[in-house]
Order: C-alpha cells, then structure tokens, then sequence
C-alpha cells in the first residue's frame, strides 16, 4: 500500500479562508464557530502541510485598532515560527466590504479605486514580512451585471493602471514578490473581468512588466466556464504564467462550488495532478476549498486531509500510468510522442513541402487508438492496472 501522508516537501498550502470558512452562504447563516488564525496554523501543520496563505481581514479583523493587528500578526507569526510553517501567498480581501459593491481597481467610483490601492499597499508590505513570494490578485468584485453600467476598456485601463503601479511598488521596495491574477467567469458579479486563464493572459502582454505578472489559476473557476482546466494550466505553464494553483473541486457549470480537492470532475484532476508532476511545476499545491457547510471541525480537519492524499494518490496513480510499458506503447501508437517534432525539419523552407509523398486517403485511414489510451489512463485511476 503506498504511503500517502503528506510532508512538508510536498509544498502544500491552503488558504486561511478555507479551514476558517464557517458555512455562511446566500440561504444560511455560519454553521461553525471564528476559527483562531493561530489554530489553524498548528492544526495545518500537524497534518502535514507546509505552508498557509491569507488575506488581510482574513487575519486582521476589518478596522482593527494598531494594537489589535500587532498583537494579532505577532501571534500568527509565533506559531509559524513554532510549527515551520510558511507563508507562500498573500493577497488582499478587496470584495467582502459593502464599499466594493461595485469593484476596486476597477470600481467606476474613483475614490474607492484609491482606497482599493491603499488597503493592497498595505497588506503588501505584510506580505512582504511574512516572506510570501506571491500575491494573489482575485478581481471578484470587478465586472457588472448590466453591459450599460461598466465601459469595459475604461476599465481595463484602471485594472492595468493598479497593475502598473503595484508592480512599481514592490521594485522599488525591493521586495521579491510576484503577482498572480485569479480568473473567474461570474459570481459575485454577473460577469467578471479576466473571466478565464485566456483573457488574463492576453491582459498581462499590456502591462508595464509583464514578467512580474502572471497566474493562479483555479480548477473550478475554469470549469464554471465550460472549459479545460488541463488545457488553460498547460498553456500557463507554456507561457511561464503558472506562478500559483488554487486546487479544488467542481460538477461543471453552475456556481463555485469549492468542493475539496478531489471531489468533483475526478479525471480532470488526475491529468492535472499529472501535468503539474511532470511539466515542471515547483510552486505551492494550494487548496483553495471551502469545507462543506454540513460539518463540524472534526469535518474541517478530515476534508483538508483528504485533499493532500488526494492529491498523493492522483500523483502516485499518474506516476503509475506513465512508468507502464503498455500505456508508453500505447502512447506511441497514438503518435503523442511525433506532436514534439517541428514539422519541417531543420533547414527546410515551405517549398520543401513540396516534395512529400503523401497518400492523403491512405492517411484519412488511419486510426489514433485515443479510446485504448484513454482506458488504460482510467485503469490507472480506478486503480484496476
Ligand atoms: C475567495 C475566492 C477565491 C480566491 C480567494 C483569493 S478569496 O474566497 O472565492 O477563489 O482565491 O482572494
Ligand atoms: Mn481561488
Ligand atoms: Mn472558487
């Protein structure tokens, strides 16, 4: 039997948000008592994960008094430093306050784009303290629900503009920190901006220094959208844009449903588990999930677990799938290996082209044996090979 515990080399994280998330949706009030930053941080640690994320109310309550934030940024560092766990991200809470109703960097209200950016500098520099490496961007305020109500390319511009200047306060600053924009087609708003990996991609190219801007992508996030979050973290990953991951679980379109790692479209994260493995990925395998409104604590803790072994098995079942002769013979047969050759070989022009001897019918004929790959992928993850 393989051993799925989780260890701190496996750079696990999760979200200060998600343990402590008490069950409070559109329909029901909390379920669950205030979680302690600090209980969170130890319990964390004691099931072997390596690191914790934040947002900024997440730790310091709303409009605390200066001696209630040292006091309380004193004691969650305590217990990092107690534990060893580490701060990985950092990110800023620019959406539950009535006063972003309708956006930050992107409200059409000016003074609150100001304020959007103070309460970011701020958090920032704690960030900075705690030694996060990343910061996370989630826009989910920014969008609208009436095309009439947001000059879309106006608003871009402002999204680019905080941008522009973030990236310029942390250079100056000196501090090693990098940010990722979180995508997210709908909810809370009708329609958000940046709503997929593509359009957060193609919104980076426009900024003053894109190479300090790139991803977090999360799986239900893309799936809410009807799209593949293999192929959306594929072409981060082709374009170095794969600075950070939210791991969750979704059934397919509707709302986010942050199901723990695991639960949800099960083949998609066994391929995606896979090509974090094996295409280079180094940064935090961060869950961000919410822990079912149906449970007490002992359901918080046991749902954080079950992500990480989750996780663990995805990786020990893929690794599995990709060491078998058959699956490697199979993997020939369906010419994946061929998709890596240029299609003109060195030296040749398209006049080269030309010269082919190609039976185009004879082509058409040929099979790819996708279906046989496929099984022998869903053998591995059913554990039946
Ligand atoms: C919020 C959202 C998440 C984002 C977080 C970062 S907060 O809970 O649902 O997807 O990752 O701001
Ligand atoms: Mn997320
Ligand atoms: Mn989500």
């Amino acid at each position: 039997m393989a051993d799925y515990t989780p260890r701190p080399e496996d750079r696990f994280s999760f979200g200060l948000w998600t343990v402590g998330w008490r069950g409070a949706d559109p329909f029901g009030a909390p379920t669950r008592e205030p979680l302690e930053a600090t209980e969170a941080v130890e319990r964390l640690a004691e099931l072997g994960a390596w690191g914790i994320s934040f947002h900024d109310d997440d730790l310091i309550p709303f409009g605390a008094a200066d001696a209630e934030r040292d006091q309380r940024v004193t004691a969650f560092r305590k217990a990092l430093d107690a534990t060893g766990l580490c701060v990985p991200m950092a990110t800023t809470n620019l959406f539950t306050h009535p006063v972003f109703k309708d956006g930050a960097f992107t409200s059409n209200d000016r003074d609150v784009r100001r304020y959007a950016l103070r309460k970011t500098l701020r958090n920032l520099d704690l960030a900075a303290q705690l030694g996060a490496s990343t910061y996370v961007l989630w826009g989910g305020r920014e969008g609208a629900e009436s095309p009439a109500a947001k000059d879309v390319g106006a608003a871009l511009d402002r999204y680019a503009e905080a941008l522009n200047l973030l990236c310029g306060y942390v250079r100056e600053q000196g501090y090693d920190i990098r940010f990722a924009l979180e995508p997210k087609p709908n909810e809370p708003r009708g329609d958000i901006l940046l709503p997929t990996i593509g359009h957060a991609l193609g919104f980076i190219t426009q900024l003053e220094e894109p190479a300090r801007v790139g991803l977090n992508p999360e799986v239900g996030h893309e799936q809410m959208a009807g799209l593949s979050m293999v192929h959306g973290v594929a072409q981060a990953l082709w374009q170095d844009k794969l600075f950070h991951i939210d791991l969750n679980g979704q059934n397919g379109p509707r709302y986010d449903q942050d199901l723990r790692f695991g639960n949800g479209d099960v083949k998609t994260a066994f391929f995606l588990v896979d090509l974090l493995e094996t295409q280079g990925y180094t940064g935090p395998r961060h869950f961000d999930f919410k822990p079912a409104r149906t449970e007490d604590y002992s359901g918080v803790w046991a749902s954080a677990q079950a992500c990480m072994r989750n996780y663990l098995i995805f990786r020990e079942r893929a690794s599995a799938f990709r060491a078998d002769p058959e699956v490697q013979e199979a993997l020939r047969a369906s010419r994946v290996d061929d998709l890596r050759i240029p299609t003109l070989d060195a030296g040749e022009t398209l006049a080269s082209l030309a010269g082919d001897d190609f039976d185009v019918e004879q082509a058409a004929l040929r099979g790819m044996h996708y279906e046989r790959l496929d099984q022998l992928a869903l053998d591995h993850l059913f554990g039946t090979r």
